[in-house]
């Protein structure tokens, strides 16, 4: 029933929840009868609507507004899906789910570290190995994933690997108690099982090499030969932001957030004059997957889903605690809603500045001694999130000339384990005695929500082939050849960098000057492939590593590639379940997947802070415009 003392909303159907909207939503839910004391707030997000809704919608009219809420009931490890109406104020869905566990929310972290420190048992086995002091004991719970164990299928697990300070505040992670693994149930909020499998020495290296904070290393070590490069834009940046609509240079885009991607991309477009030309209805990075290569039991468990068994927005880093950006910011804050229903504000934690990119073009005529060069700026949307140990930088760029990239920034440190004295291994890097970093891998599936010039698109493959001998008089020709994908299963693909191949989306509304549709190809960057076996258990449940590209058609509840509740799950779900229809990916509203994966075999330089590893890919006009689209920069007036 309509509350009719409710103000109608005007804005955008995109603009992320406000912290008054997320406290609505709470507190909707909280005063409904179904709610109980033992449930938790797992995560408040902006319910999507429907994309012909979002694209009808008329500058000023009012919006729908309302917020999906994800609970846990921790008395019989039920999950609840809700749908609280914001604009009705009323809760209009609430659907019990059995058998799936989600996310993990920030409270678990906490409440389960204490637990496990405080547990006689877990104790006992410490001091077994010369370790006493509580305090200096760290438990990073993971995700327990699904191996088969019975009681995999049916509590709310995570597996603590230990770790143990020298001295408060110094990095653990150079301390790995391995050999001894806890096995936690989050609901019961108590140790299932300890596996303690094997005693190791605690590695004990100099602390100065494996310290990174300023409080532990000396000053004196530092560089003194940096002068100052300043960043100076007198006249302030060349974007604006009005809410979350963001304009620069003939770009415009919503920024948009959720608790599980962090940053989101709604509704680019690319204006020239009065022709606003849609390129992209919604971007995010919508999976990660980091499987170890280590067959150490303790290590063959680590499968991390850091997107959906975690949550990008829920750790993403407030950015007023550091210096990530450089330049004239603008930052956004984003919230998330603690287990208890508390919000949680995370203030800066998007970042939005502009960037100049060395020369966009040049040419000079030796004859008339004419030179021409203009330089290159780009707008960077960013955000980092700290998944324990690691660190993400999620980055978009968008160029002037019309390219989008994606970068991803790795960093942070090793999750580490232990050798005993003497001992080494091919499935890792020794890093000092008794220390090691497992080998692993981590995949990125970000999922593209496609509208290059209009909803129906359809996506081809370019390979590029030798030509046949009776076209080939000199042997020199060679030529691009193009597939269009009709079906799902057409448009799984893999990398081919020999046959210089790329994909790319086009549009079946819009042709160019020469007749042919207008389009973005999707250029790969680094990328490799799993190595884990067809009967692994991460073959099962990540899948979507297994193909670089998927190409399915939209529908509103496909978000997620590898299922909407990873954490524990089953095999097959999401990108592999889903395209076994088989469907029409031809002149269609279709959704780009692109998988990247970025091998890590450690070395010495990754420790104890891995310098910037990146991995990425470019979305860039190919025919989408009739002639260079940066004929018109001028030229810079500094070089004049
Ligand atoms: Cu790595």
């Amino acid at each position: 029933m309509t509350d009719l003392a409710a103000p109608p909303i005007i804005g955008h159907p995109l603009d992320r929840l406000s912290t008054n909207e997320t406290t609505a939503a709470v507190d909707l839910v909280r005063a409904h009868e179904r709610f109980g004391d033992h449930m938790r707030f797992v995560s408040v997000d902006l319910t999507l609507q429907s994309k012909s809704d979002v694209l009808a919608h008329a500058p000023g009219a009012s919006v729908a507004r309302a917020a999906d809420i994800i609970l846990l009931d921790r008395s019989d490890g039920s999950t609840h899906e809700i749908v609280a109406s914001l604009s009705n104020r009323t809760v209009s869905s609430w659907v019990r789910v059995e058998g799936v566990q989600p996310s993990m929310f920030v409270d678990e972290f906490v409440e389960s570290e204490e637990a496990m420190r405080s547990d006689p048992e877990f104790q006992a086995a410490l001091t077994k190995r010369g370790i006493t002091d509580m305090d200096l004991v760290t438990i990073d719970p993971w995700c327990a994933g699904n191996y088969g164990d019975p009681l995999e299928a049916s509590r709310r697990l995570v597996r603590g690997l230990v770790f143990v300070h020298d001295q408060p505040g110094d990095n653990q992670y150079a301390r790995p108690v391995d050999g001894l693994m806890v096995v936690f149930d989050l609901n019961e909020n108590k140790i299932i099982r300890i596996e303690d499998e094997r005693v190791l020495p605690v590695p004990s290296e100099p602390a100065v090499s494996a310290e990174w904070s300023r409080e532990f290393t000396p000053n004196e070590r530092e560089r003194t030969t940096i002068k100052p490069l300043d960043i100076t834009q007198p006249d302030g940046p060349s974007f604006t932001v009005e809410g979350d609509l963001l304009s620069w240079q003939k770009w415009d885009l919503r920024v948009g957030w959720s608790t599980r991607e962090g940053l989101v991309l709604n509704a680019v477009t690319y204006t020239e004059g009065d022709d606003v030309r849609s390129v992209l209805y919604r971007a995010s990075l919508a999976e990660m997957t980091v499987p170890y290569g280590d067959p150490s039991s303790t290590q063959a468990r680590k499968n991390a889903f850091d997107v959906g068994e975690y949550g990008l927005g829920m750790l993403a880093n407030s950015l007023a605690l550091g210096c990530d950006c450089l330049g004239e910011i603008h930052y956004l804050d984003a919230h998330f809603v603690m287990g208890n229903g508390d919000i949680a504000e995370i203030p800066q934690a998007i970042c939005i500045h502009e960037e100049d990119f060395g020369i966009s073009w040049k040419h000079s005529d030796w004859r008339t001694e004419s030179t021409e060069v203009r330089r290159l700026r780009r707008l960077v949307v960013s955000f980092i999130a700290t998944v324990g140990n690691y660190e993400y930088g999620v980055y978009w760029y968008f160029y002037q000339d019309g390219r989008i990239e994606n970068e991803i920034k790795l960093t942070g440190i090793l999750s580490t384990g232990g050798l005993d004295t003497g001992e080494d291994t091919e499935y890792g890097l020794k890093l000092g005695e008794h220390l090691y970093g497992p080998n692993h891998q981590h995949f990125f599936c970000t999922r593209l929500d496609m509208g290059v010039d209009g909803i129906a698109n359809s996506v081809v493959e370019v390979n590029t082939v030798q030509a046949p001998p009776d076209e080939n008089p000199y042997g020199n020709a060679f030529k691009g050849e193009t597939t269009v994908f009709g079906t799902e299963q057409q448009a799984q693909r893999r990398i081919d960098p020999l046959v210089g191949r790329y994909w790319k989306v086009i549009s079946n509304e819009r042709n160019n000057k020469m007749g042919a549709p207008t389009g973005y190809k999707l250029i790969a960057g680094e990328n490799c492939l799993p190595f884990a076996t067809e009967e692994s258990s991460i073959r099962g449940r990540a899948g979507y590593m297994w193909n670089h590209l998927w190409v399915t058609p939209f529908a509103e509840d496909e978000l997620w590639p590898a299922g909407k509740y990873p954490n524990q799950s089953g095999p097959g779900e999401g990108l592999p379940a889903w395209t076994t229809a088989d469907r029409n990916v031809e002149n269609t509203d279709v959704v780009v997947w692109y998988t990247m994966g970025h091998n890590h075999l450690p070395s010495l330089e990754d420790w104890p802070v891995m310098p910037v590893a990146s991995i990425g890919f470019t979305l860039k006009p190919s025919g989408f415009f009739d002639h260079s689209p940066v004929m018109d920069l001028p030229p810079s007036s500094h070089c004049s």
